[in-house]
Order: C-alpha cells, then sequence, then structure tokens
C-alpha cells in the first residue's frame, strides 16, 4: 500500500499528527499501522535505548549513525515490508531523513553521498510515498521540548512503559541549540532538493489545522495509488 513519514525536529508535533493520521486512516477504512524511529522491534527497542536512555554513554558520531541505521534496517525487514505486503498503509514518525538531518547535519558527519546509500541500504530500497515535514521557529520547539511529559505515542505495544513516562532530556536533546539549528536547517535542505517526497508543513499551525492538511494530502495520494 503506501509508506508515509512525518519529519521534523524534536518537539515539532510528529506524534500528534502521526496518530491523529492513523485514527483518521483507520476511521476511513484504511489498515493502518504506525511506528517510530529509532523502534518498533525488540532489537530497534534495545537499540533505542541505548541511543536515547543512556546520556553518560559515550557514543561517536558514526557509531550512532550506524546504530541508527541498524534500528531502521531491523523495523524495515521485520514489520515495515510485512505490512505493505499485506496492503497496509504504513505511517513512521521519523525516518532515513533523520539520520541525514541529525547525524549528517547535527554531528556533522558531512559525507552526505555515503549517508545516502547507506540510509537506502538500511531502508532495503524502500523510499516514503510522501514525507511531511514539520517546520517550527527553534525558540518553539524548545518550548515544546521542554513542556512535553509523556509522549503521547502508542504504538502496537512495543514502547516499554519507563519509557512512555519518560520526562528527562534524552541524549540528543543534550546536544544544544547549535546542534538543532543545524539539524533544522538540513531538513529544510532536504525538502528543498525534494519537492515531489517532502512536504514543507508550518508546525505553529493549530494541531486541528495540520490534521486537516496531512489528510487532504495522503487521501490525495490513495486516490492516485487506486486509480494507478
Ligand atoms: N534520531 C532519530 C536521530 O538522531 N537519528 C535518526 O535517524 C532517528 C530516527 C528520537 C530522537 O532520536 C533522534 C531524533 C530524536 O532526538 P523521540 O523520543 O522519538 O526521540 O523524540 P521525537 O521524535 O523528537 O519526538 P518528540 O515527542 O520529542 O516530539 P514530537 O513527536 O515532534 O512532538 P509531539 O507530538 O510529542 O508534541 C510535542 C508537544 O507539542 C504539543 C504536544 O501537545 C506536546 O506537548 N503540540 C503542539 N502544540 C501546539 N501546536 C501544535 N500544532 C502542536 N502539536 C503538538
Amino acid at each position: 500500500m503506501i509508506f508515509v513519514t512525518i519529519e521534523g525536529v524534536d518537539g515539532a508535533g510528529k506524534s500528534t499528527q502521526a496518530r491523529r493520521l492513523v485514527n483518521r486512516l483507520e476511521k476511513e477504512g484504511y489498515e493502518a499501522v504506525l511506528f517510530r524511529e529509532p523502534g518498533g522491534t525488540p532489537l530497534s527497542d534495545k537499540i533505542r535505548s541505548l541511543l536515547l536512555d543512556a546520556p553518560d554513554l559515550a557514543i561517536a558520531p558514526l557509531p550512532e549513525l550506524l546504530l541508527f541505521s541498524a534500528a531502521r534496517a531491523q523495523l524495515v525487514k521485520d514489520r515495515i515490508r510485512p505490512a505493505l505486503a499485506t496492503g497496509k498503509v504504513v505511517v513512521c514518525d521519523r525516518f532515513y531523513d533523520s539520520t541525514t538531518a541529525y547525524q549528517g547535519a547535527g554531528r556533522e558527519i558531512a559525507d552526505l553521498d555515503w549517508i545516502s546509500s547507506l540510509n537506502a541500504r538500511a531502508a532495503d530500497g524502500l523510499r516514503p510515498h510522501r514525507t511531511w515535514l514539520l517546520a517550527l521557529p527553534p525558540e518553539e520547539a524548545a518550548r515544546r521540548r521542554a513542556r512535553r511529559s509523556t509522549p503521547l505515542f502508542k504504538e502496537e505495544g512495543s514502547v516499554p512503559p519507563e519509557q512512555a513516562l519518560r520526562t528527562e532530556p534524552d541524549r540528543m536533546e543534550q546536544a544544544g541549540q547549535a546542534f538543532y539549528d543545524r539539524v533544522a536547517k538540513a531538513f529544510d535542505d532536504l525538502a528543498a532538493a525534494e519537492p515531489d517526497r517532502i512536504a514543507r508543513l508550518d508546525g505553529t499551525l493549530r494541531e486541528d489545522d495540520l490534521a486537516d492538511a496531512i489528510w487532504r494530502d495522503a487521501r490525495r495520494l490513495l486516490a492516485r495509488r487506486s486509480a494507478g
């Protein structure tokens, strides 16, 4: 069926919109499944814990990138490919654009061609049919991160309760404002480079308005797929 992703900096509203899109798809009679990256398989969840929940664990930029990619490769193989093969709509909260933005630009692993090849390999050649980038001014993103207490994410039982209730900044969130500025710019650059795939949306819009915009676009995409 179709594979769509939602991207943006931490706190941009991705989980909120991913959940709303899946609810809407189900209401309209589609079978939809939601994943978040990193996570979604036992291995990917363990990698998520290593990457995010151990602020004192030293992980250099290259192994960080490889770990995110390993988590993704397992998720694509075990969950995303099989879901697509049975006709489901797959919604993913983050995918490989996050690796390009966070590790490529944020961590300054500047070899974008190599990252692009690795992304394609880890994703088993799968390219999202549509990616919605929720763009947010840095100060608003920081405000939302600070306000967040309980992530709203719910996904097929693979989120351990201790993660669902996490309130402290994770390892990535300790990286500082300059890091987030590079990440936000990289997302904008990706959207400019791939306008056929990545739709940049104003993340400061009201939740309902964003959900409507995403749904209108998703509905068009679904109609096009079923027509041809
Ligand atoms: N990462 C991930 C990499 O470095 N490389 C990679 O390859 C990958 C895949 C994942 C971390 O890993 C990094 C990126 C991340 O640092 P995570 O815990 O999954 O960490 O965190 P995030 O994906 O960043 O999710 P967050 O929960 O932080 O942010 P969301 O999902 O963007 O935002 P959401 O929906 O939880 O909303 C945040 C707050 O804003 C409010 C919500 O109610 C909530 O309080 N909100 C709005 N407020 C006003 N207007 C709106 N439109 C709103 N929408 C939501």
